[in-house]
């Protein structure tokens, strides 16, 4: 072979290597610097703090610190709380990203301190060797290989939804300068369920009556029937679950993503719910029923009101919302509407058969200070982990190092959407 052609044949050979890596290697940069939301948390339950760190918040958002610690304040209350509630005052404390009441663009550090910090006195947090059924202890404690489920019962326990209320709270914060508004409240607790039906033109009258209720549901009469089903479990030292439930109103249409499976915002919702401590369950609109329905009964006919054509749905309006506000993964201009299902606490004053994880020998299930129920406070953590999904969708979609850019680009896909089908 002629040198020239070895030349050739060898170059091309590198190009079929290099060319892939290259387009691999720009698909990582790329997905890298994709504009997006997220957060981590860390802490442990009697640790001395929890702490959370978000990436992807625009510069030059206002931080209302005192919805933060409004919301903060509601996850501590509800009805059926244990005693923990009356230990701590979760307020938030800022340690990066925020300067003069307002984001700067850079990762944000928060931080709740925990007054009950005993996780490194021996006496005060000992070994508990017999897995609560239902909680992470068992398999947790067979995961690190340990027979104590003391750092796992720390680490999974529910206190580090704090944070993630905080960090929902913080993107609530960036949804108010869109409109977008979330109203979570429990639907029901047992066999007690509120009878009532939630619109955008009633859910702020529903909102005070939430409000007044211990249990966080705006039905009266489903609030006395709620907190009589707790007091029984109380008085048989049993616990109680129930299902929270979430509106989001003011979401343009488009926002999340049919182009990949972790990009739709159905999907992201429903992670974010079930993955709330102790939550199994989540529904979407309509939910399981769906199943069970014919298409003519599921799915909502669309129409167009020309009336209410400057409104984030654009005018297309429907007369039912059986799709829970999301088609394909994104919002289609109608309420999202999500149910999440909260099983009971794990932590029963009666406790369940278990075993020693040291002899293998029955048992009775370890007792933690619990709470009978926290269904209450399940619903704020709800309603901030996706008002958090939503803001991140938001992000994704209008891209900006600042609000003002995000706002300019989230204008301009209005008025584009709005003149869609016009010359
Ligand atoms: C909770 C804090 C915990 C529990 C509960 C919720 O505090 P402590 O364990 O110190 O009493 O009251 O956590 C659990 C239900 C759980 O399984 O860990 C909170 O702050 O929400």
């Amino acid at each position: 072979m002629p040198k020239d052609a070895r030349l050739i044949v060898s170059s091309g050979i590198a190009a079929l290597v290099i060319a892939p890596s290259l387009v691999i290697a720009s698909l990582v940069i790329y997905t890298s610097v994709m504009a997006t939301l997220m957060y981590r948390t860390a802490g442990e339950s009697h640790g001395p703090a929890l702490i959370a760190l978000l990436e992807g918040m625009p510069h030059g958002v206002p931080v209302d610190a005192e919805l933060i610690n409004r919301e903060l304040l509601r996850r501590q209350g509800g009805y059926g709380r244990g005693g923990r509630q009356k230990i701590e005052t979760d307020i938030v404390q800022f340690l990066a990203g925020i300067r003069m009441g307002k984001t700067i663009g850079s990762p944000i550090a928060l931080m709740v301190p925990n007054k009950d910090n005993r996780l490194d006195d021996p006496a005060a947090t000992p070994p508990l060797h017999r897995p609560r059924p239902g909680h992470a202890d068992l398999a947790g404690a067979v995961k690190w290989l340990t027979t104590d489920c003391r750092e796992v019962l720390e680490r999974a326990s529910a206190r580090e939804t704090t944070v993630r209320v905080a960090a929902g709270a913080l993107a609530k914060c960036l949804l108010k300068q869109f409109g977008i508004e979330i109203f979570g409240f429990v639907r029901s607790v047992g066999d007690a369920t509120g009878k009532f039906s939630v619109t955008p033109a009633n859910w702020r009258e529903l909102l005070v009556l939430r409000d007044a209720s211990e249990v966080y549901c705006p039905d009266p009469a489903a609030d006395a029937a709620m907190k009589d089903f707790i007091n029984v479990q109380k008085q048989n030292k049993d616990t109680a679950g129930g299902i929270c439930e979430c509106h989001i109103f003011g979401c343009p249409i488009g926002i999340g993503s049919c182009l990949t499976w972790d990009g739709r915002l159905d999907s992201r919702i429903a992670a974010a719910v079930v993955g709330i401590q102790a939550f199994k369950g989540v529904e979407i609109g309509m939910g399981f029923d769906v199943a069970r329905l014919p298409g003519s009964k599921v799915h909502d006919e669309i129409g167009f009101d020309p009336a209410q054509k400057n409104t984030p749905s654009l005018g297309f309006v429907r007369k039912t919302n059986n799709a829970g506000g999301l088609e394909g993964g994104m919002t289609n201009g109608q309420p999202i509407v999500v149910k999440g299902a909260m099983k009971p606490i794990s932590t029963l004053g009666k406790p369940l058969a278990s075993v020693d994880l040291r002899t293998k020998e029955k048992s009775e299930a370890g007792w933690e200070r619990s709470d009978i129920s926290a269904i209450s406070a399940a619903s704020v953590v709800m309603e901030n982990v996706i008002a958090f999904e939503v803001a991140r969708a938001l992000v994704e979609k209008f891209a900006g190092d600042s609000l003002t850019e995000m706002r300019s680009n989230y204008e301009h896909y209005l008025k584009a959407a709005g003149n869609l089908g016009e010359s």
